[in-house]
Order: C-alpha cells, then structure tokens, then sequence
C-alpha cells in the first residue's frame, strides 16, 4: 500500500463519518471530497455530468478528479474514464456552428479565423491514440508535499482523438522563419470571474507543433468531446504535459519568443535545471519547462488488495508509455525489486499511444505480497522505484506503481 492509497483511505474514511453523522451516508455512496469540503454537503452529491462515479474528485471548483488504476483496465480510454484536470469554469458557450479558431501571432504570414466547419472540410482527417498525462500524477508521493492536485496514479488515459494536424493549419497560414513556439487560448473562464483573466495559455516549441500526432480535435473515441474535456474543439499533444493539450481551443498563436501565456513562467510545469535538495525554493530563473513526460506503467488488474488461492496462477495487466519515446520493455517484481522477470509488450497502435503489458504470476506460499511493475523505454531509461527529483510544484513522479496481493487458501 503505498502513502497516496493511505491518504484516500483517509479522507474517505472522514467523509463517510461526516455523511453518517447527518444520516446521509446511503444518500452519497461515491463521492469522495477533499478535506476542504467536508462541512459543504451539498457537494456530497455531486458527480461530474457525463463521467464514471467512482472517479475521484479532488476539487470541485475548478473541476478536478481522477482515475482509479482498475478503472484504467481497458486499451482504449473510454471518454467517462478520463481524468479531469481544469484550471477554469468550463465555458458557457460552446455552440459547435458558432465556434472559430483563431490563428495569429508575431510569426504567422496571413493571420486567419477558419470556423469549425471549415476546419473539418478543408483538411485532412486523422484518428490516432494519444496518451495525456498531467504533468502533476504522483505529486501525492512528494516529501515534503507539493501545493496543488493531490493526483496519484490517475491523471492519466489514452483515448482515440480525431481531428486535423495542427501542421497543417499553420502551414496553410503561413510561418514566418523565425517562429519558435506556439500558444492556446481557450474559451474557459478564470475563477475569479473576471473576464480578462485567463486561466491558462502554455504552448509547445514549433517542432512539437509540427509533429504529424499532434491534433486539433473535435471527436474522442468516434463522438463529440464531452464538455469537461473540450468541446467542441481541442489540441491533444501526446508524450508531453497534459497541459499543452489547451480544451475549449479558439486562438492559437504563433510566436517568435517562448510563449509567455499563464502557467507557461514562474514555476508552472517547470522543474528545476539542474536536482535539488527536497523542499528546496528554487528561484525562477532556474526552473525549466517540461517537455517530454518520462517513462511510466501502471498496472490495471488486479487491483490492489486482491485475494489469491497459492499456487494458482493469476493474470496481471496494464498500459506503459514514455513521453515522446516507446517502450522497449516492462518487468515485474514480487520481492520487492531484488529480482524482475519480463512481461510481455505490446508495440503501440501508432506512435505516441500507451502499449499494453501483460503477465501471469503463481504465488506459491500464503501470505502478503506487492506485485511491482518497471517500464523501460527505447533509450534504455527506467523507472525508479520511488519519487524520482523531488521539484517544488511535484511533477514528473513516475515512480513504479504497485499492488497488494494477499495470498491464502
Ligand atoms: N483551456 C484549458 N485547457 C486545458 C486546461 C484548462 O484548464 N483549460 N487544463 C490542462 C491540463 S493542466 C491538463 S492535465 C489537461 C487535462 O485534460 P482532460 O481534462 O481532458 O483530461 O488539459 C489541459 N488543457
Ligand atoms: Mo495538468
């Protein structure tokens, strides 16, 4: 059981005494809310239209809940399973027929508005698998904590997005020679109300935004985006913060400078240049932006707390992914990391999707196990088994994600 799993078991444990003191526990069986909500039991109720109950809310304003492993068991992300990470109030608009994107910036030859119409008949349609992970999953591992999204393992998912290149949007408008970056506006509100406030604009260098996996995409497993994740219109930038993937999409612009957008300076999504000690303050100028997200696995089944007869063999599954690279290989333990045995990959669906892993174990003596799993992408790195570079604002944990096994007859 690691700290993350304790920390759920807890806050729910708190939020399930709140809810019978008041004779409501039948009443909101899934919700699970953070601390600073437990006196607001109206919020006991809520559940994200359109999404999975047992997803996990860590906020609900903005909106932010994410995915347990188990759910996750499945190779392509259903729509109702996907994290939730918003920065703003979903907007209230979102009339498809209404909707323009804007294309503009100091190095964009013709600037342009093409209308969401246009955009799905004058280009050229793909559908590929994309993971998006959140910069921030496994921040609740940090010693000491990082502020923000407590996210375990599930800010994490990998649906079949359809859309048209980002490329070739930007070449039909023409870049300049000295274009270094591009940056997302989307039509989500600030929280504080106010509209002039923007709750996020981060963009990636042109030669991400250039990449043929990189989309403007308007469909999600063959239908509309849901709301919480865009709609009508959004980027999804596989392998690198989720962040980078702006939903709600209408301005992109193209810039001859890093994009200086919100969350793109300070300490946003930026790790510090070079390790530091933990709980170090690290000053600005020496935080550098997160590009490609490193190598990862999770395991999907079983999940943890799992009971097993000795000596029967026992199927483990789940998803590995690395950022702009693939997986070459994942491995398992049973003791502990003193031995690994391989597990059987597969090759991605195309290039930037999770692949799937799979193995079966025989435990043949009772008792209490951890079934630990460690990817290696094509570079030969690996994951640590626990939280690599401690950073300010917890990002980049791809520790090893592990299960109990209790084994008895
Ligand atoms: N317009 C807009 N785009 C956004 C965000 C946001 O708050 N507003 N959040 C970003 C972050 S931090 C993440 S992790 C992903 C989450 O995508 P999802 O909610 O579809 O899983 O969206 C990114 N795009
Ligand atoms: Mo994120």
């Amino acid at each position: 059981m690691n700290v993350s799993e304790n920390i759920k078991t807890w806050n729910r444990r708190r939020f399930v005494q709140a809810a019978a003191l008041t004779g409501l526990s039948s009443l909101v069986p899934s919700a699970v809310l953070s601390g600073k909500h437990l006196g607001d039991l109206m919020t006991a109720n809520q559940q994200i239209p359109g999404k999975h109950p047992d997803l996990i809310i860590l906020n609900d304003r903005p909106w932010n809940a994410e995915t347990p492993a188990h759910l996750l068991d499945q190779e392509v992300t259903s729509m109702d399973r996907l994290f939730v990470r918003n920065n703003g109030l979903v907007p209230e608009k979102t009339d498809p027929e209404l909707w323009t994107l804007e294309i503009d910036g100091e190095s964009a030859i013709k600037p342009q508005t093409f209308t969401l119409n246009q955009l799905k008949s004058e280009f050229q349609h793909h559908s590929l698998q994309l993971v998006l992970e959140c910069g921030g999953n496994g921040r609740s591992e940090f010693d000491p904590p990082a502020k923000g999204n407590q996210w375990t393992t599930g800010a994490v998912g990998a649906p079949k997005w359809t859309g048209i290149r980002l490329k070739d949007v930007l070449e039909r408008v023409g870049i300049k020679d000295d274009a270094v970056y591009i940056g997302y506006y989307g039509k989500d509100r600030h929280l504080s109300g106010d509209p002039n406030k923007v709750p996020i604009s981060r963009g990636v260098p042109m030669s991400k935004a250039l990449e043929d996996e990189t989309l403007i995409a308007w469909a999600a497993n063959g239908e509309d985006l849901p709301l919480m994740h865009g709609f009508p219109l959004r980027l999804v930038i596989g392998g690198w913060p989720a962040s980078t993937s702006g939903k709600w999409l209408n301005r992109i612009t193209i810039r001859n400078q890093i994009h200086d957008g919100a969350k793109m300076t300070g300490q946003s999504y930026r790790v510090p240049c070079e390790p530091v000690a933990p709980g170090s303050t690290v000053p600005d100028e020496q935080m550098c932006i997160i590009e490609s997200m490193p190598v990862k696995s999770i395991i999907t089944y079983p999940k943890t707390g799992a009971m097993v007869k000795p000596g029967k063999s026992i199927r483990f599954s789940g998803h590995a992914w690395a950022g702009d690279h693939s997986v070459k290989s994942v491995a398992y333990s049973i003791d502990y990391g003193v031995n690994w045995s391989p597990l059987a990959v597969d090759p991605p669906v195309n290039r930037l999707s999770w692949q799937h892993w799979r193995g079966e174990v025989k435990f043949e003596k009772p008792g209490y196990y951890e079934f630990w799993v460690r990817a290696t992408d094509d570079l030969g790195s690996d994951q640590p088994m626990v939280l690599p570079g401690w950073n300010p604002r917890g990002y980049l944990n791809n520790a090893c994600h592990r299960v109990a096994i209790k084994v008895q007859s």
